[in-house]
């Protein structure tokens, strides 16, 4: 059920977050998240407590370790219904780029299929005989084509980021995108997590300044494995979803509408959100 927010007009619904507008500031968005969570392409029945506050936490923990990098946060620009502060942002309207900005340090989902079938990712050419988990050289920028909701995204060469945006900001994308995971990688390193990917969205503020938009290397948005676990072989390990994937994996066929999830797996998964968090900003 979605919250009634006075002077605030509902845009349109993402998976677990919900866009509005500020009635009279057609500059201003509100993204408000919900503590609901995805698993296996299905938002699942039970909520997990506490987790929609804690990945908007962690947006603006990493806007604010990124300040060299323009971000849509409008900060207090107008008041927002206390009832959903810690799990909102307001933010600036952009004029939005339709390329979800993605960056490897490892081939694995999607990327690792298309590496699979053709032996590069977006274009980008690849090592032969990597394996599922294994890490790149470096980290790579592999651009997708933003889909409908419900679709996938589709990979595409850079040379379509050109043709989409133009050189110098398919080029800013590029650079800036990676500028931002060497940097989360780094930080994320010294506290055990491993950013395997990540996928970020930009867009031109009202000035023309390419600003980092929507939630920002949250677990939504990236894969954050533990680093201890990777080293001992357990690969694809998710920081935050395992639990919930491994109950779903034993209990659940694949068919139809996902089981409810038991509070014990609520409860844990909860809990792997705190420690990930905490982790990765104390
Ligand atoms: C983000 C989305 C959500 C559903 C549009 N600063 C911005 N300016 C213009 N547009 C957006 C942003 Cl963040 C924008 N989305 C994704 C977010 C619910 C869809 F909370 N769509």
């Amino acid at each position: 059920m979605r919250t009634q927010l006075p002077g605030f007009e509902f845009v349109t619904a993402g998976k677990v977050r919900d866009l509005y507008a500020p009635e009279g500031r057609g500059d201003l968005l509100l993204l408000v998240a919900n503590d609901r969570v995805s698993a296996f392409d299905q938002v699942l029945s039970r909520p997990i407590p506490g987790r929609a506050a804690l990945l908007t936490g962690l947006t603006r923990w990493w806007f604010a370790q990124l300040p060299s990098v323009p971000n849509h946060l409008a900060h207090d620009a107008i008041p927002v219904p206390a009832q959903i502060a810690e799990r909102s942002m307001l933010v600036r309207r952009l004029s939005m780029h339709p390329v979800e900005c993605v960056v490897r340090a490892v081939v694995t989902g999607s990327g690792y299929a298309e590496y699979r079938r053709v032996g590069s990712i977006s274009g980008v050419p690849l090592p032969e005989g990597l394996q599922d988990g294994d890490r790149l050289p470096e980290p790579i920028f592999t651009p997708a084509y933003k889909a409908e909701l419900g679709a996938h995204d589709e990979n595409i060469p850079f040379e379509v980021v050109v043709d989409l945006v133009g050189a110098a900001t398919a080029e800013a994308l590029r650079d800036t995108s990676l500028a931002i995971f060497r940097t989360a990688a780094a930080v994320a390193d010294e506290k055990g997590v491993l950013l395997a990917d990540t996928k970020l969205e930009f867009g031109d503020d009202a000035h023309g300044v390419l600003t980092l938009a929507d939630e920002v290397l949250t677990p939504d948005s990236s894969r954050y494995w533990d680093a201890a676990a990777y080293a001992d072989g357990r690969r694809g390990v998710s920081f935050d979803k395992q639990i919930i994937r491994d109950w779903l994996t034993a209990h659940w066929d694949g068919t139809g509408i996902a089981p409810e999830l038991p509070d014990e797996i609520v409860h844990r998964t909860a809990a792997r959100y705190r420690e990930l968090v905490e982790r990765l900003t104390s």
